[in-house]
């Protein structure tokens, strides 16, 4: 174990001196990693961010691009040929059909590189020619962060802090019925493990259908990928108070809560993420928010769990990874800000702020730069002002996701003041006191593009400039 670990560190050593070397040499590498938990908007947001960048008239913001440096943009076979390539090609196809469609949800970390051929500016501008830059696009949900947590912890440890964490949930009672009547130090029995694991998954999977944003780790049970259904992922907390003996249930959900820890959770932290440069993470706030004060709390902890993997020396595998590296830019981004009329994204943003601040305490980061937005990476509404009982009310139109039909939709008035959210989220109420905000789900809209667009977004160029702008 120690030998390996070791052996790991050292490997990644030189391969880190490797990319320096290359990098200032030869051509640099941006690796950009894109996250957020389940349905927050990644597919979009690369897709479009991707077509945005092949065809850039929608970038304005990105300031290589307004300086007219960028003088062109490929898509090329990515370095890392174990990891499944991100399908740009079907997903952009889903959004520009003549019938548009959301693309089909991925469960799974993908991969795709993006070179751009970009001018030098300033000084180097007469001197050198143009250079190629990379940008590593890596695209892995935000629930296997959550999983880093797990690495400081024995299973008994782990164990106590999940039942902990289910004991007043109403929906979780029927998994800890069973967690409670099973006997830790009775013989393994393999359809009962089968049984608590399957009763604990289905938990998971049903606070998260319910839009649950309070993620409980391992992050594989719900994207369990080509795991599925093998021992490492067939483990549940059961109550222990004991040191476990040989042979009992205790000792093999211990064994398989380990083998997830060594073989599932390290090397997705040594392969993947200890490679990444600048990070977005993607967040459904305005979701969130739709749910209530529960929901908006348990997005502000995901938040703060998130963005403490990100803490430099937050964990000894990662400091040992990391080598005084680390992500040096995180954008905290609100997604599918298509849903408001603009007049409303300034409130959004400062809800987005405010909640980044939050996390930032909560998980008393010090490290890279943060930042926060509003955006949308594929616009699918327009804006209209309708009279309703003697008011103007700022609406957006769209068509409904559900029947096709379109619809002029009003979602409510996000507060001015962050605090009148976040201020109910944490006490716990129940509701919101004085306002109710809509969700309202719709579909692409038809596009027409115009030769050297991109598809319509909302400050994507300027997620862009904050993520890599300022290397190119
Ligand atoms: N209106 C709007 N909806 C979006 C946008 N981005 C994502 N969505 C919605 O969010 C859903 C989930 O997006 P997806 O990219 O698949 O999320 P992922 O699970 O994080 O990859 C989509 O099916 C859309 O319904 C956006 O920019 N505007
Ligand atoms: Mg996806």
């Amino acid at each position: 174990m120690v030998i390996s670990t070791l052996a790991d560190g050292i490997t990644r050593r030189v391969e880190t001196l490797g990319d320096r070397i290359s990098e200032t040499l030869f051509e640099p590498v941006i690796r950009l990693g894109v996250t957020g938990l389940a349905r927050s908007g990644k597919t979009v947001f690369i897709t479009s961010l991707v077509a945005n960048l092949l065809d850039r008239g929608r970038m304005p913001g990105l300031v290589a691009q307004q300086q007219g440096r960028i003088e062109a943009a490929f898509l090329q076979p990515q370095p890392d040929v174990t990891v499944p390539r991100f399908d740009y090609e079907t997903h952009l196809a889903a959004l520009t059909a003549p019938e548009p469609h959301w693309p089909e949800s991925t469960r799974m970390i993908s991969e795709l590189r993006l070179s751009l051929r970009v001018r030098p500016a300033g000084l180097l501008a007469g001197l050198q020619g143009p250079r190629t830059v990379h940008l590593d696009i890596v695209d892995y949900p935000g629930e296997w962060l959550l999983d880093l947590g797990l690495l400081d912890k024995s299973y008994r440890e782990w164990a106590k802090d999940t039942l902990s964490r289910l004991e007043n949930r109403a929906d979780a009672q029927g998994f800890m019925a069973r967690a409670r009547s099973a006997d830790p130090e009775a013989p393994h029995d393999e359809a009962q493990a089968q049984d608590l694991a399957a009763r604990f998954t289905s938990y998971l999977a049903g606070a998260r259908d319910l839009g649950s944003y309070d993620c409980i780790p391992p992050g594989r049970f719900l994207l369990p990928g080509d795991l599925a259904g093998s021992p490492v992922l067939t483990f549940a907390p059961v109550p222990v108070t004991t040191a476990s003996r040989r042979g009992t249930l205790h000792r093999e959900m211990e064994r398989r809560f380990e083998a997830y820890k060594s073989r599932v959770v390290q090397p997705f932290f040594r392969d993947h993420f200890a490679r990444i440069d600048r990070q977005v993470v993607l967040v459904d706030a305005l979701g969130a928010i739709h749910r209530g004060p529960r929901a908006v709390d348990d997005l502000a902890r995901s938040m703060g769990d998130i963005l403490s993997s990100f803490r430099p020396g937050r964990n000894a595998l990662l400091s040992q990874l990391w080598h005084g590296r680390r992500v040096d830019r995180i954008l905290f981004a609100a997604t599918k800000a298509d849903h408001l009329h603009h007049g409303q994204h300034a409130r959004l943003t400062a809800i987005m702020a405010a909640l980044t601040r939050g996390a930032r305490d909560r998980a008393q980061f010090a490290g890279a730069e943060t930042a926060a937005m509003a955006i949308a990476s594929l616009r699918a509404t327009t804006e209209e002002t309708r009279r309703h009982e003697g008011h103007e009310l700022a609406c957006v139109r769209g068509r409904l996701l559900e029947d096709g039909r379109q619809a002029a939709f009003y979602p409510g008035e996000l507060p001015e003041d962050p605090a009148r959210l976040l201020g109910p989220a944490r006490e716990g109420a129940d509701a919101w006191l004085d306002a109710e905000f809509e969700a309202m789900r719709f579909a692409p809209a038809r596009l027409v593009l115009t030769p050297g667009d991109g598809p319509p977004h909302i400050r994507l160029d300027r997620a862009a400039q904050f993520l890599f702008g300022d290397r190119l």
